[in-house]
């Protein structure tokens, strides 16, 4: 999977370097680009942003240098007006569909994601309006939160997506048993040694019993949702 982002803090993705996707990198599996958006102004001060039209609070991000900085990433890519095809461009916002496991698993099929963080009160709509024109164009959020840019968000999207790339996450039966992706958050876990300041790990995981351990799990997995996430029971 090829994956640009566009930001003015280029050094906050040089964590994508290590760990897992650092890995995934190195293997080839993911390629990635990091483009900063002050290269693509012409002015001394390299200015990004100005006052809302219409007046309000804070700062808005000029189209200009987005227009030029994605015109560059989307023609490499040869992308045309087929946009059922071709890069899928993800701008982060608050004002976005909320991000999920699915839509993280659906996201991990693409061959290219473009991700644009926007700061200060948000992009020029028309960069949206005009990047829709020759690509499919999302805006995603992470939760009912306000984070200061897109930067945090889009690294935990990176991370969600590409540990479902075959291939990045070492055994493939670990990404089964985990929360959300049965609808249900995970069971509680436990490892040696059995006994731990007074506190014993529940007996039938010492059983052997895989039947009894399966649906000891499951019902861990219901009670837990119940308590804590009862809107992931309602239908
Ligand atoms: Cl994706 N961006 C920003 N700026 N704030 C957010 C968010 C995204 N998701 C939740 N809050």
């Amino acid at each position: 999977m090829r994956i640009d982002i566009v930001t003015i803090f280029p050094e906050f993705f040089d964590v994508l370097d290590i760990s897992l996707l650092g890995k995934a990198r190195q293997a080839g599996i993911i390629d990635l680009g990091v483009h900063n958006l002050r290269d693509a102004t012409t002015d001394r001060h390299r200015t990004v942003d100005d006052t809302p039209y219409g007046g309000g609070a804070g700062m808005v991000m000029k189209p200009e240098p987005w227009g030029k900085t994605l015109d560059g990433i989307l023609s490499a890519d040869g992308s045309d007006a087929d946009h059922e095809k071709g890069p899928l461009v993800i701008f982060p916002s608050p004002a976005g569909e909320v991000f999920t496991q699915s839509m993280a698993r659906e996201l991990s099929t693409e061959e290219h994601l473009v991700f644009g963080c926007g700061r200060y009160e948000g992009i020029d709509q028309r960069v949206f309006d005009d990047t829709a024109t020759r690509a499919r164009v999302r805006l995603v959020s992470l939760g009912d939160y306000v984070l200061n840019g897109g930067e945090v968000a889009v690294m935990a999207m990176i991370e969600a997506i590409g540990r479902l790339i075959p291939g990045v996450v070492g055994n493939p039966h670990s990404l089964v048993e985990e929360s959300h992706e049965d609808g249900l958050l995970e069971a509680p876990s436990y490892t040696k040694p059995a006994s731990w300041r007074g506190l014993d790990v529940p007996p039938v995981l010492l059983s052997g019993n895989h039947a009894a351990i399966a649906a000891w799990r499951r019902e861990q997995q219901l009670e837990r949702t119940r308590r804590v996430r009862p809107d992931l029971l309602q239908p």
